[in-house]
């Protein structure tokens, strides 16, 4: 089955939520990856100097940001086109990034629950594992393209 037009109103409608507090989310968002996978904290620029994680970094924001929104669009697009397609970074770069950094199938699981989680705080009450669902499978079609390309790339 496709991807289904409530599914991604479910998406739709957490993402708009999401987006009012993006300082706070990203913070939790890496906070859980962390606590999951200290190592990755290796792998950011931005983390790597700080005992902490930092409270105002704008490129924190920034990257948590690109993570939460790219899956967003890929419920659009699987809604609409039945695939990812990526439009804002080339998939080539993508694929190049995350082989260097040392990302493995194994992060991809982390980032996915941290996501998850993160999500499931922000909405509260709204949240179902129906909108869990509809999160789980826009990330694991997007994070399947990034790998094929990173193997693509190796
Ligand atoms: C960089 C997206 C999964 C670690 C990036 C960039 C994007 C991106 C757009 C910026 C590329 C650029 O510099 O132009 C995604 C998406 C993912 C994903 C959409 C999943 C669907 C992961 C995972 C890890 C990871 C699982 C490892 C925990 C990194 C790192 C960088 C990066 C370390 C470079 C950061 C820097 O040097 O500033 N990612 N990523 N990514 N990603 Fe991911
Ligand atoms: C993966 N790639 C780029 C940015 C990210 C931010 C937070 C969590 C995972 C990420």
């Amino acid at each position: 089955m496709g991807f289904t037009e409530k599914q991604e109103a479910l998406v739709k409608e957490s993402w708009k939520v999401m987006k009012q507090n993006i300082p706070e989310h990203s913070l939790r968002f890496f906070t859980l990856i962390l606590e999951m996978a200290p190592a990755v904290k290796n792998m950011f620029p931005f983390l790597k100097d700080s005992d902490e994680i930092p409270q105002n970094n704008p490129k924190l924001k920034a990257h948590a940001f690109i993570v939460f929104k790219m899956t967003c669009d890929s419920a659009i697009q699987l809604r609409e086109k039945g695939q990812v397609v990526l439009r804002d970074v080339p998939l080539k770069h993508l694929g190049s990034v995350h082989l260097e950094k040392g990302v493995v199938n194994s992060h991809f699981e982390v980032v996915k629950e941290a996501l998850l989680g993160t999500i499931k705080e922000a909405v509260g009450e709204s949240w179902s594992d129906e909108m869990g669902g509809a999160w789980g499978e826009a990330y694991d079609q997007l994070a399947a393209t990034i790998k094929t390309q990173m193997e693509e790339e190796a």
